[in-house]
């Protein structure tokens, strides 16, 4: 939404409330208020799921009423002194709204995810191209054109509640689809494969990734001795491990992230043939990531840098978009595909081999109206599954099917989560589960058990034809062991496949990573068992990352005959699509406004948003052409731009903040430009106008939006890497 229409919202939105009151200060109107026009909010849905209105009726679950009342809706004349002996004699005990204000303030936190605790959150709607009829009887999936509503919550793993957004991390990915045959939860994550191959040792990684027990420190860092101690012994983390060192452990936004299911589903028709499935996200707007300064320059200037820029896309109409897509590998009882056991999370499977088929597609729309409500409290689980969808022997996803609903009990203070308004099916719930702390629902009928007479028999199950969950018939065999399958050995093959799949500037940012993280290791003796672990993946990465160490780099043994993934890499040269891109122009009181407003209206219509930045806050010119400036010297920092453009007109001056937000922009190869004689601002900070990524023209005419268009769709000016990004890493000799 342009901010002239966003301001008129709020306006009136306040106007509202303002208009509620009388002249005595005293509210008249009984209206609570107004949800924003960018926010969304869980259906109005019962807590067993009957609908009890359209998604845009009023909503019965919010304040209402202009008085502000207690809990028991007793209107309230003071709120701002306790109850008192006087106006300076001791509180009184029967001062109930007192105790109920503090008591209820007392218990507002609910304990945060034991991972994923920090997240941001989204509404929205998948609809189904129908493209999956053929593997899937699921009808959100099969039927072409079905809408589904949904809600999306993306995070970090490891920090707390409260952390940074632009860690290097794993990134959660958790998809709720409300179908009309149940709830399904696709919970995943950006990176394809995982840290290990049987959920039994999941508190051990979480407890080695997570701070330090007796300091807590790092917050949200892999960067630290227990981490690398544990997965330089636990080598099946490796090929995780290199993609949280790659690019991919610090994305650009949630909007240019893919995503992942991880494990294989097991998909059934119609007609009941199985095939073996991978799910993936393909974002719309193409995969991007930051540059490690930059990310943790934005961990310190703007920690909330993901979740800030989905909800400002959505609220200006930049909606986010992402692709599902399937790998269908055969179901020939084997459960592998090509040499690849596909029952091993650490191991994907190269789209070269199986391709990607879009089924769908995912549109985030909708902020949260409240984020305690919905983003805090919505429950994803692995076992929330539809007709048409089943598991695999996994086991890493049979120990999830267990974690997801047991966490829920603590995290949400009972078994009634479900009834939780953005936990709610958009299917009918006849569950004959009863009562439990939080219970909101109000059953009725006396025999919650089957078989019964006095309820007539009902509800009664369903047969597959009816909708019944009926998991195909999987025999299974076999003692029972603590053991893995022999294939769950190799741990190196396909993290060397990822590395060099990779372009040289991605392998560069693996060696930086991984120099940078062990360097942060105080342990000798886990540093140098970690390049014993490279050295298996490639001899030029160990070298590099133990020149970078001051260590003698280790000799391993490297798989020899890897076959190359090109779609590991994200490094595009055809531009992409720049939506939800931010381009920071730099402008003073003598800037060429119509040239600012021109460039505004271009990139509006790509859904990129421009930001005026200048020396000082307030209003540029006069009129017509009139400017906001939405961002200070002081107030911003490059971080915050994909591109950097200066204006027509500007002033050189030499301010050391604007020479470091060109400079820091430059040197993170992103695109600079400058029209009219503002390229003598670009010049004043050092930077060459023949460079490579950097545009200049005479005005803002059809070629400068041109090519200053296709540098953003490109992401960054890579070629620049060698001039800007020269690192005391030594370079690949190979
Ligand atoms: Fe999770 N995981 N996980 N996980 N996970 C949780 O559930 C767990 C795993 C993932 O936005 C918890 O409600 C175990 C893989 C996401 O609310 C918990 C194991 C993948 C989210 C839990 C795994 C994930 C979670 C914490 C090994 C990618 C955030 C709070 C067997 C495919 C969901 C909660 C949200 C959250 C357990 C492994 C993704 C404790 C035991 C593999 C995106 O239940």
């Amino acid at each position: 939404m342009p901010a002239a229409a966003k301001a008129t919202a709020r306006k009136s939105s306040a106007g509202k409330a303002a208009a509620g009151r009388s002249a005595s200060g005293q509210a008249a109107a009984s209206k609570a208020p107004a949800r924003q026009p960018d926010q969304s909010a869980p259906y109005p849905i019962s807590p067993t799921g009957v609908p009890t209105g359209g998604p845009d009726s009023v909503d019965v679950r919010s304040q209402a009423g202009a008085y502000l009342t207690t809990a028991q809706g007793l209107r309230l004349p003071d709120t701002d002194h306790s109850l008192k002996v006087g106006d300076r004699g001791p509180t009184l005990l029967e001062d109930f709204h007192l105790r109920e204000k503090i008591t209820h303030f007392d218990h507002e936190r609910i304990p945060e995810r034991v991972v994923h605790a920090r997240g941001a959150a989204a509404h929205g709607v998948f609809e189904s191209y129908g493209t999956a009829k053929s593997v899937t009887k699921a009808a959100f999936l099969a039927e072409k054109g079905r809408r589904t509503p949904v809600f999306t919550r993306f995070s970090t793993v490891l920090g707390s509640r409260g952390s940074a957004d632009t860690v290097r991390d794993t990134r959660g990915f958790a998809v709720k689809f409300y179908t009309d045959e149940g709830t399904f939860d696709l919970v995943g994550n950006n990176i394809p494969v995982f840290f290990i191959q049987d959920g039994i040792k999941f508190p051990d990684i979480i407890h080695a990734a997570k701070p330090h027990p007796d300091r807590e420190i790092p917050q949200a860092q892999s960067a630290h001795d227990t981490f690398w101690d544990f997965v330089s012994l636990h080598t099946e983390a490796t090929h995780h491990v290199m993609w949280n060192m790659s690019d991919r452990g610090i994305p650009r936004s949630f909007r240019t992230m893919e995503g992942f299911g991880v494990h294989t589903f097991r998909l059934v028709n119609a007609a009941g043939d199985t095939s073996l499935v991978k799910f993936h996200w393909k974002p719309v707007a193409g995969i991007h990531s930051l540059v490690w300064e930059e990310a943790q320059i934005a961990a310190g200037v703007d920690p909330d840098f993901h979740r800030r820029d989905m909800y400002d896309g959505i609220e200006a109409g930049a909606f986010l978009d992402y692709e599902l897509g399937i790998q269908v590998m055969p179901d020939g009882g084997s459960d592998s595909f090509e040499g690849i056991d596909l029952l091993d999370p650490t191991k994907l499977v190269p789209e070269e081999l199986a391709p990607v088929q879009l089924i769908g597609k995912l549109t985030l729309n909708g902020n949260p109206t409240n984020f305690f409500a919905e983003v805090e409290q919505v429950a994803f689980h692995t076992g929330h599954l539809v007709p048409g969808i089943e598991v695999t022997n996994d086991p890493l996803m049979q120990a999830r099917l267990f974690s997801y609903l047991d966490t829920q009990l603590t995290r949400l203070g009972g078994p009634n989560f479900a009834q939780l308004p953005i936990n709610r099916p958009h299917a009918p719930v006849n569950d004959m589960l009863r009562d439990g702390m939080h219970q909101t629902a109000i059953h009725t009928g006396l025999a919650p058990y089957r078989p019964n007479s006095i309820d007539g028999g009902a509800p009664a199950v369903a047969t597959e034809q009816e909708g019944g969950y009926v998991q195909v018939p999987r025999p299974i065999e076999g003692v029972p062991v603590r053991t893995h399958a022999a294939s769950f050995d190799d741990h190196f093959s396909q993290p060397t496949m990822f590395y060099r799949s990779l372009t040289s500037v991605e392998q560069g940012h693996i060696v930086e990573a991984f120099t940078f993280e062990l360097g942060k290791c105080y342990e000798q003796s886990i540093k140098e068992r970690q390049l014993e672990v490279l050295a298996n993946i490639d001899a030029d990465l160990c070298a590099q990352v133990a020149a970078g160490l001051g260590l003698p780099a280790p000799k391993g043994a490297p798989a020899q005959d890897v076959v190359m993934s090109a779609a590991l890499s994200q490094v595009v040269t055809e531009p992409g699509p720049i939506t939800g891109r931010k381009i920071g122009v730099i402008a003073d009181a003598g800037s060429d406004l119509a040239g600012i407003g021109k460039l505004r209206t271009a990139l509006e219509k790509l859904d990129a948003e421009l930001l005026v930045v200048a020396p000082v806050g307030g209003v540029l010119g006069r009129g017509a052409r009139k400017i906001t400036v939405d961002r200070t010297l002081l107030t911003t920092r490059s971080v915050e731009f994909d591109a950097v453009v200066v204006a027509g007109g500007t002033t050189p001056t030499n301010d050391i903040k604007l020479v470091l937000l060109l400079q820091e922009a430059f040197r993170h190869c992103k695109a600079m430009a400058a029209w009219g004689d503002g390229s003598a601002v670009l010049q004043g900070a050092g930077i060459a106008l023949d460079g490579v990524g950097v545009v200049v023209g005479e005005s803002v005419a059809k070629v400068f939006i041109g090519e200053l268009t296709a540098a953003l769709g490109v992401h960054r000016a890579w070629d620049r890497a060698p001039e800007v990004m020269a690192s005391a890493v030594p370079p690949a000799t190979g």
